[in-house]
């Protein structure tokens, strides 16, 4: 098994990248009071997508969905410069910000996912240049839960079948990987303030938490805004411009580049 890629100019190729050390402590421990507020707050239950169709299942903390579209920290945290300074590294110049996913593990009790790509979850996008950051909000490794990703299985952007894992994880959906394809995981072990940034064709997952320790990652997803348009009619959550240009559709997005004001009504 070779070790994470830590090249931004092998992303294309590989399909993926870690970026150590990018929030400091300070930075990590404000965001985890955040998460915190997030998880003191939840409701009994919640309405999640899971074996393919809209279900309300009993809330879990692996299921934060869309954090930045209601609070002010969030939304923040999305545009952070060194955040950002990262995605520019692989997606070039041009971002929006399309979504965004809490997902912590619980010490003994975290829910694995099971191989998947992201982009057949989202038809309200397309186009291909689009990459998830996931910043560990604590110290990731295999015992607890890291993501782990298949390389280069994003090449020509195949759109492969979903199947029902039949098990209690957080999709209810997984690709069929084979063994050889599975030896070649990597896993993104990384301290908390790292983080990776992953193709949405690119084949990942996660194993159930089986550590005492607690495993929380922020999704961040972003895109080229010239390669990449949202049909923002169809979109669940507004769009943010937070860098460069946004391309043909930039009037329907809302503008966050650097230096404007957060939208109003935000906690
Ligand atoms: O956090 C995990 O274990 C999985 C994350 C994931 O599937 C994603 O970010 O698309």
């Amino acid at each position: 098994m070779s070790g994470p890629n830590t090249s931004a100019a092998d992303y294309q190729a590989a399909g993926y990248c870690l970026f150590r050390d990018v929030l400091d402590v300070e930075e990590i421990r404000a965001v985890n009071a955040e998460l915190d507020v997030l998880v003191r707050d939840m409701p009994e239950t919640m309405v999640v997508y899971k074996d393919g169709v809209n279900q309300e299942v009993p809330a879990r903390p692996e299921y934060l969905t869309e954090p930045h579209a209601g609070k002010a920290a969030w939304l923040e945290l999305c545009r952070h410069p060194r955040i950002l300074d990262a995605v520019e590294a692989v997606l070039g110049p041009d971002l929006i910000l399309i979504m965004s996913h809490v997902i912590s593990k619980r010490p003994g009790d975290g829910l694995p996912v099971a191989w998947h790509q992201d982009n057949t979850y989202w038809h309200s996008v397309q186009g291909t240049e689009v990459g998830t950051v996931w910043l560990a909000l604590d110290d990731a490794d295999l015992a607890n839960g890291c993501m782990q990703v298949i390389p280069c299985t994003h090449e020509g952007y195949p759109e492969m079948d979903k199947v029902s894992t039949g098990k209690n994880d957080l999709l209810g959906l997984t690709v069929e990987v084979t063994p050889d394809m599975e030896e070649a995981a990597v896993p993104l072990e990384m301290k908390a303030g790292s983080l990776s940034i992953h193709d949405s064709y690119v084949l990942h997952g996660s194993d159930p938490n089986t550590s005492d320790r607690r495993r929380a990652a922020y999704t961040m997803r972003y895109a080229n805004a010239r390669t990449v348009t949202v049909d923002t009619r169809e979109h669940w959550v507004p769009v943010y411009l937070v860098r460069g240009e946004g391309g043909a559709r930039e009037s329907e997005y809302v503008d966050l580049r650097p230096g404007r004001a957060l939208p109003g009504g935000l906690a």
